[in-house]
């Protein structure tokens, strides 16, 4: 699939000095990527010693590691930068002042790949959606490539010369240095506050994000999120999803009379909800996307509806862990922003509220910019208790209450999961707290605690477990 011959190898050669900075997995499928088409390849890293440097290819000589080498990019032909660094890095920003490239390793990606891509961000379900589309490729008998943000560094899907699709699942941080990716179909699944850090304001992240439809041939939109819509390029063939009753050709849910929602597209119902296996509204439309981007990739529409039934969903995304004194227990330890979070909470809160139940909610860690009074109104119809923790736990308690979080919420300072866990046990031992299940949704990054949003929910599940055990010995 890649164009790898002896004569690129020659041009490539006297093409000048490719610095790669970050060697985190993304670095190393860049470093390695570009020697074994014959550039010369120049890394740098801020750790002193990069665990992935053994992985590097021999002829990579140049290593210079415990800072990113200022000079070192001053001498790029052209830069290729991790999604974790940015752009306004001093080393980085000086380059680009000079004016050298600076691109990441999806835009050498697009410049290779010969095969349809179907690119896919979104400020939340990118992960869902990506997977559902990659399994609804793979049912379909088709040889498919998932990658990108998901974990998978997308140049690596190269490696595969049977390829014939490409799913990739963007990242704003990704997005902000590609030019005219060129998708067979692009979309922006939701748009909610995250990364502001980075991006300065919601213009900048919506901006990063936005790039995604250069070149695209055809778009998906949530008519849910205006934000999701392309600024420009009205004349692509677009289909949308929604949470009402669709348009021709338009995916959508149709209510019958008797309350049994459908998926739908136009009139034609496809699929009743309570078939599918990942649950709440959010669910719904993440269903509805995957079918509407596998359309656009010209996937059959059967072969996709088969698919949605089996999908059992993602670890640390709203998953159900166990019932422990009659309380229920979920992980959704990858809620890493507020909108995520919002989301879990409604879904989740739509199931107790029936039953006079409330949620405990575990909220905190890195709060990236946030403004986490958002939240309140969902807490104030839907959760009981607050426990905080991490880095940015006291400044979110203090966003709540300025946003006149409801005094039936009990708000607890805990530091850590470990601690949350013994004032669980506090708490729900009054049926006046109302809870019947304990959410982790922390709409926070976890770096402060965890090495990520895994380590974090594993963390929870093993917390579970004990919780469940200790209650074994004493009963
Ligand atoms: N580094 C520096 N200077 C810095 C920051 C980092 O030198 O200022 C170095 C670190 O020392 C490290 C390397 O850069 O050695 C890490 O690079 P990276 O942070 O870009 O991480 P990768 O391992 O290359 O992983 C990246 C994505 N990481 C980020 O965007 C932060 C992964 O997404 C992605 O799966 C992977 O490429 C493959 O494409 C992770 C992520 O957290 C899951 N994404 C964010 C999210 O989903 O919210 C955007
Ligand atoms: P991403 O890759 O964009 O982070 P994931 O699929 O991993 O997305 O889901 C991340 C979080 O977003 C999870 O906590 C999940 O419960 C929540 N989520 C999933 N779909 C949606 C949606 N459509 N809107 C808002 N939140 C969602």
């Amino acid at each position: 699939m890649t164009a790898n011959t002896a004569t690129d190898v020659l041009l490539h050669k006297g093409s000048g000095l490719q610095v790669v900075v970050g060697l985190g997995q993304s670095g190393l499928s860049v470093a390695r990527y570009l020697a074994n088409q014959g550039y010369q390849v120049a890394v740098t890293d801020a750790q002193p010693a990069p665990s992935l440097a053994s992985q590097l290819p021999t002829e990579v000589v140049i290593r210079q590691f415990g800072a990113i080498d200022a000079e070192l990019l001053q001498r790029a032909a052209r830069i290729i930068i991790s999604p974790g660094i940015s752009l306004t890095t001093e080393a980085v920003a000086a380059a680009r002042r000079a004016h050298i490239p600076v691109v990441s390793d999806i835009q050498l990606f697009c410049e290779a790949c010969t095969v349809p891509i179907v690119a896919i961000t979104g400020s939340n379900a990118k992960s869902t959606v990506t997977t559902l589309v990659g399994q609804m490729a793979a049912d379909a008998g088709i040889n498919v490539g998932v990658g990108g943000n998901i974990g998978v560094p997308a140049l690596t899907l190269l490696d595969d010369d049977e390829m014939a699709l490409a799913v990739l699942e963007l990242s704003s941080f990704q997005l902000e240095t590609v030019t005219n990716l060129g998708a067979q179909v692009a979309t922006v699944l939701n748009m909610s506050p995250d990364h502001l850090d980075r991006h300065g304001d919601m213009l900048g992240y919506h901006q990063a994000k936005h790039r995604i439809f250069q070149g695209a041939k055809s778009v998906v939109i949530n008519r849910e999120d205006a934000l999701t819509r392309p600024l420009v390029a009205d004349n692509l063939p677009r289909v949308s999803t929604g949470i009402h009753a669709p348009d021709k050709n338009q995916y959508g849910l149709i209510t019958d009379p008797e309350g049994q929602i459908h998926l739908a597209r136009g009139t034609e119902r496809l699929l009743s909800a309570d078939k599918l296996l990942i649950k709440g509204r959010h669910n719904l439309l993440n269903a509805q996307a995957a079918l509407a981007l596998g359309e656009l990739a010209g996937l059959p529409l059967d072969s996709m509806v088969q698919t949605l039934q089996q999908f059992t969903g993602l670890e640390h995304r709203c998953q159900y862990v166990a019932k422990v004194n009659d309380i229920d227990y979920f992980n959704d330890s990858k809620g890493t922003n507020i909108g995520s979070t919002m989301a879990a909470i409604e879904g989740l809160g739509e199931v107790y509220a029936p039953k006079d139940g409330k949620l405990l909610l575990i909220l905190g860690g890195q709060g990236k910019g946030q403004q986490f009074g958002e939240l309140t109104p969902f807490i104030n119809q839907y959760v009981s208790q607050v426990l905080l923790i991490g880095e940015d736990a006291k400044q979110i308690e203090q966003h709540l209450r300025a946003a006149k979080i409801s005094e039936d919420v009990a708000l607890h300072q805990c530091q850590t999961l470990a601690n949350a866990f013994a004032t669980i046990q506090q708490v729900t031992k009054s049926s006046l707290s109302q809870v019947q299940a304990v959410l982790l949704s922390p709409a926070c990054a976890s770096f402060d605690q965890y090495g990520g949003y895994a380590e974090r929910g594993d963390h929870f599940n093993q917390l579970v477990d004990q919780l469940s055990a200790s209650k074994q010995t004493v009963s």
